[in-house]
């Protein structure tokens, strides 16, 4: 389900200057103690990020999973790149979630970051999910046109691969954007922000008891505070 987009994110990053890193062995690949479920990670050194990871689940048609952050340098306070795309198969369920993930939820920061975004969910309203979130807060770290489905993944209107190339490319426009005559955040405001969202992320991600019926507690705590939320730790 998800491989195809899977190849048009590493196509665009690649476009974009991306050289892939190496990945710590007990992250790059892992196996459920079943031996029918694998996780693999990737990192990408891309120029204007300080991490980009992208992580593929894949547990047949129980579940897939497509999941990568983007975090900008410190010294730039666009917004994270947020990718959650779950296929439940069996059930036929897809849950999909892009967004520009926002540092703070204020006007000019909308003003500045959001219009393509705006834009692309008035051409894909499907993804306009009338059901609230229920273990992440949508004022913390999500945009107000965060692109939300949950539901039949079978009767799209849309492919999602469609709509994924779409957000990618809109993301990418936020680079080209003009400088603006205010005050941006300074690189410590930023770097705190970040901090504050692999806190926030680490806690409240259900990634975690996900990983943990897979692939055990150990390894599902290390994998979620030590690549997927680094800054979770307090490393000082
Ligand atoms: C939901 N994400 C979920 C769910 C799971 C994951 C299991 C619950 C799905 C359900 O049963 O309905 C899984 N999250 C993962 C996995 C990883 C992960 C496997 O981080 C890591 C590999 N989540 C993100 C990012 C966003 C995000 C970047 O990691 C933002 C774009 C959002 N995930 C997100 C949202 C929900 C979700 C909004 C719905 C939960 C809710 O209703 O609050």
């Amino acid at each position: 389900m998800f491989n195809p987009i899977l190849e048009e994110l590493n196509y665009s990053i690649i476009s974009h200057g991306g050289h892939q890193l190496n990945v710590e062995k007990r992250f790059q690949e892992y196996f459920s103690k079943k031996k029918d479920t694998v996780i693999r990670s990737f990192l990408w050194d891309v120029p204007g990020f300080r991490r980009w990871r992208v992580t593929r689940m894949d547990a047949g048609d129980k579940l897939q999973v497509l999941n990568s952050v983007a975090y900008p340098n410190f010294s730039n306070e666009q917004p994270i790149l947020g990718i959650d795309l779950l296929w439940f198969g069996k059930k036929g369920k897809l849950v999909a979630v892009l967004d520009f993930q926002p540092l703070i939820q204020k006007d000019h920061y909308f003003r500045r970051y959001f219009e393509g975004l705006k834009t692309l969910k008035k051409n894909y309203p499907e993804f306009y999910s009338n059901k609230e979130m229920n273990l992440y807060d949508s004022k913390q770290y999500f945009s107000p046109w965060v692109l939300f489905y949950v539901g039949d993944g079978n009767n799209l209107k849309y492919s999602l691969r469609e709509v994924f190339k779409d957000f990618l490319d809109t993301y990418w426009l936020i680079n080209t954007l003009p400088e603006q005559n205010y005050k941006n955040l300074t690189p410590n405001k930023i770097k705190e922000l970040h901090i504050s969202y692999d806190s926030y992320n680490a806690e409240i991600d259900p990634a975690h008891a996900l990983f943990k019926s897979y692939f055990g507690k150990q390894w599902a705590d290390d994998f979620v505070q030590e690549f997927l939320f680094p800054n979770s730790i307090n490393r000082k």
